[in-house]
């Protein structure tokens, strides 16, 4: 009995890492570690972080990003200038053939704006995007900590 629990256990463990590594392919593009940072309740921006894959031979451009979490999702670039950082629209973004973009805290992430309700630690909610050739996909983002720089 105690043999089979602790195989129960195992594989459980097995099937959380398995989730926790979801990607989402739409065509030739492979999204993964889509995660935002939690924020107070009154917070009205947010900040999500993904990366996107292209296996394709084909540029592709993101078009469109929504969320019903948010009023307005735009992508953004931060900058570093001396003891500032300043964020800026990065226009439409593409992933060039083989290549992949790669948003992160202090680089490039997406914006959420007019935020409805703030996000919470462990809840998740979805990301549409639109790409120019992979058309609309859906992408789960988990919320993790405050601070927290990663999806893990
Ligand atoms: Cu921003």
């Amino acid at each position: 009995m105690r043999l089979f629990l602790s195989a129960l256990a195992v594989s459980i463990i097995m099937i959380t890492s398995v989730a926790h590594a979801a990607e989402v392919t739409a065509g030739d593009l492979v999204i993964e570690q889509a995660w935002a940072r939690a924020t107070t309740l009154s917070a009205k921006t947010g900040a999500t972080y993904l990366a996107v894959r292209n296996t394709g031979s084909q540029p592709d451009r993101i078009l469109f990003i929504e969320t019903p979490v948010a009023g307005n999702a735009v992508a953004h670039q931060t900058r570093q200038e001396g003891d500032v950082s300043r964020m800026s629209e990065t226009g439409p973004l593409s992933i060039s053939p083989g290549g992949t973009l790669e948003m992160k805290p202090g680089a490039m992430h997406i914006m959420l704006m007019e935020l409805s309700g703030g996000l919470k630690v462990g809840q998740q909610f979805p990301l549409t995007i639109t790409f120019e050739k992979a058309g609309k996909v859906e992408v789960p983002v988990k919320i993790g900590k405050p601070g927290a720089m990663g999806s893990e």
